[in-house]
């Protein structure tokens, strides 16, 4: 009567027993396998960062979990539909981007996820790079097949943005603002930045992959001194740490609730809760557009994602790569 004994199994018997202890023979004979595995798998367990009591002739409870990105507290604590469904975890890696790429290409399924806990190579927009330090942040890149045409493929960046936005603000009672194209800020600074790849065909996306790097408890001296813009953390922020695994869980049902609101409903929901959380809607700003300068009100977002300035000679103007600053 052998089978074989996955994490999920054990954790999930313990999940039943909130704090109190399950002997092994229980154990064993609900799980159908051998006192050893069980024995193996707690050690296993313990070795993943779990804190699990044993005491003879009670049995065994489980008295913490890691606050570390696993995938097995993370699977149970999911109730999404589509987001998350395959969850891979990478202690270290170059980029989670190019992870969910090859996933992607290997044919996984919308929703899948990947984390890591460290990214040695991770990436920001035209060649860019995101510091990644381990152990504090949230690198995480989810793949997603949507019914669209590629040109609509960047409306896909906002859902990332509104879902991060309000992650943030659940976890830590702040008020992040978002920044177009693919920034969130908390007091001004950037607390986070989004990378959108996508596969695509003439006639259709193959897959987009929606990367999402958030400094959690990232600690100033690990913010390097030649960033672009002012950066931050939640926990710097807000004066604690936040939970890596609390935010991830609420970020991932944030992305799947907004996700299956676009395919249901199109763009414009979406556009709206961005415009919300943007305050720099009914603002003038300076759009820096590398060709040229231009001064105006924003207006808002097109049904492409593209910016929307009213210059102030009148003129309305379509906004699609630029750096945006308040005046
Ligand atoms: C972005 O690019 O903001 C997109 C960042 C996307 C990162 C995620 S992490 C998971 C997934 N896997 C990846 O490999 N990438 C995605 P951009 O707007 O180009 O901003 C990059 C610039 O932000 C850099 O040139 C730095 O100046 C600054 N920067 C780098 N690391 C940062 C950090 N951790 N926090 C704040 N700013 C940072």
């Amino acid at each position: 009567m052998s089978r074989k004994l996955e994490h999920e199994d054990i954790l999930n018997l313990f999940r039943e027993h909130p704090g109190t202890f399950v002997s092994g023979e229980e154990i064993s004979q609900k799980l159908g396998v051998s006192r050893t595995a069980v024995w193996k798998k707690i050690r296993l367990l313990r070795d993943l960062g779990y804190t699990i009591d044993a005491v003879t002739s009670r049995g065994y409870r489980l008295a913490a979990s890691p606050d570390a990105l696993m995938i097995e507290e993370l699977r149970s604590g999911l109730d999404t539909r589509v987001v998350g469904c395959e969850l891979v975890f990478f202690d270290e890696t170059d980029s989670t981007n190019t992870r969910a790429r090859e996933l992607g290409d290997q044919g996984h399924p919308a929703g899948t996820v990947v984390i890591a806990d460290r990214q040695t190579a991770g990436k920001g927009r035209l060649g860019r790079k995101w510091v990644s330090p381990p152990g504090v942040n949230l690198y995480t890149s989810v793949l997603l097949r949507p019914p669209i045409l590629p040109f609509d493929g960047p409306q896909l960046t906002f859902i990332s943005a509104v879902a991060v936005a309000r992650a943030i603000r659940d976890v830590s009672g702040l008020s992040p603002s978002v920044k177009w194209p693919n920034d969130i800020l908390l007091s001004g600074k950037k607390v986070a930045g989004l990378l959108n790849e996508m596969n695509a065909e003439t006639e259709g996306v193959r897959y987009i992959i929606l990367g999402i790097g958030v400094n959690l408890n990232m600690d100033v001296a690990q913010f390097p001194e030649d960033l672009r813009y002012p950066a931050t953390s939640v926990a710097l922020e807000k004066g604690e740490a936040v939970s890596r695994l609390a935010f991830a869980r609420t970020l991932y049902r944030h992305l799947d609730r907004l996700y299956l609101t676009y395919l249901d409903q199109g763009f414009a929901p979406i556009v709206s809760a961005w415009e919300e959380l943007c305050d720099l809607v009914g603002r003038q700003v300076e759009v820096d557009c590398q060709s040229r300068i231009l001064r105006g009100t924003v207006e808002g977002l097109d049904t492409d994602g593209a910016l929307l300035v009213r210059t102030d000679n009148g003129t309305r103007e379509k906004i699609m790569a630029g750096d945006v600053k308040p005046l």
